[in-house]
């Protein structure tokens, strides 16, 4: 899919804020640092688009953008950031939480994990809650340029083993850096918004 005008559109924290209008949602979901704003410029080949950084912690509220008004890329902050104070982790992690049980509009969440690690006690727990709310997802295998080639293949098959992961279940390998498996993803993402 080509994405003519993205747009930012407006940064989150209680429902009032979500955009009025109930385009689908496509939601960036993952630990922090793990990639989830370079998710959505590399797609959109827009370099600075959704604000990334490397340090952890740089998105810390919901932000939504406009693909074309067809839909909504909506990146989440990141969970598992030890710098952040407890309160502030509880806060967000609230706020998400909020945000995917009631948003109405929400046709895929994305769940970005690093391919070099097996997922954390977060990821396993964001997964369980992923799972419970019955919302469509996939799982995206980042960071896949940090290994060789011929690896990729089982350290995706060592996370869908981690996270007991139901036959049928997409887990993508991705990366950003070398702009790679984009058109996998484009499909799911496509196919989740004409649903
Ligand atoms: N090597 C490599 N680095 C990546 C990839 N994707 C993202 N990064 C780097 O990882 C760092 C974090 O990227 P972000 O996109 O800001 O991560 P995030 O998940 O949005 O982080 P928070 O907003 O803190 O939750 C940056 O330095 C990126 O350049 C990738 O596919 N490969
Ligand atoms: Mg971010």
């Amino acid at each position: 899919m080509i994405i003519k005008n993205p747009k930012f559109e407006i940064s989150a924290v209680t429902p009032k804020q979500y955009p009025k209008n109930y385009l689908p949602e496509i939601v960036l979901a993952g630990k922090s640092n793990v990639g989830k704003s370079s998710f959505i410029n590399t797609l959109i080949n827009r370099k600075g688009l959704a604000r990334t950084s490397s340090e952890p912690g740089k998105t810390r509220q919901i932000n939504f953008y406009n693909m074309d008004n067809l839909f909504y890329f909506v990146d989440l902050p990141g969970y598992g950031y030890s710098k952040m104070s407890k309160e502030e982790q509880i806060k967000v992690g609230q706020f998400i939480e909020k945000y995917l049980s009631i948003r109405e509009n929400i046709q895929l969440i994305v769940l970005i994990l690093d391919i070099r690690h097996s997922p954390t006690e977060d990821d396993k727990l964001m997964y369980d809650y992923i799972r419970s709310t019955n919302i469509p997802f996939i799982i995206i295998a980042n960071k896949a340029d940090k290994i060789a080639i011929t690896k990729v293949d089982d350290a995706v098959e060592v996370i869908k083993k981690e996270l007991k992961i139901l036959s049928g279940t997409v887990v993508e390998p991705f990366s950003s850096t070398r702009r790679i498996y984009t058109e996998n993803v484009w499909e799911q993402i496509t196919n989740a918004i004409l649903k």
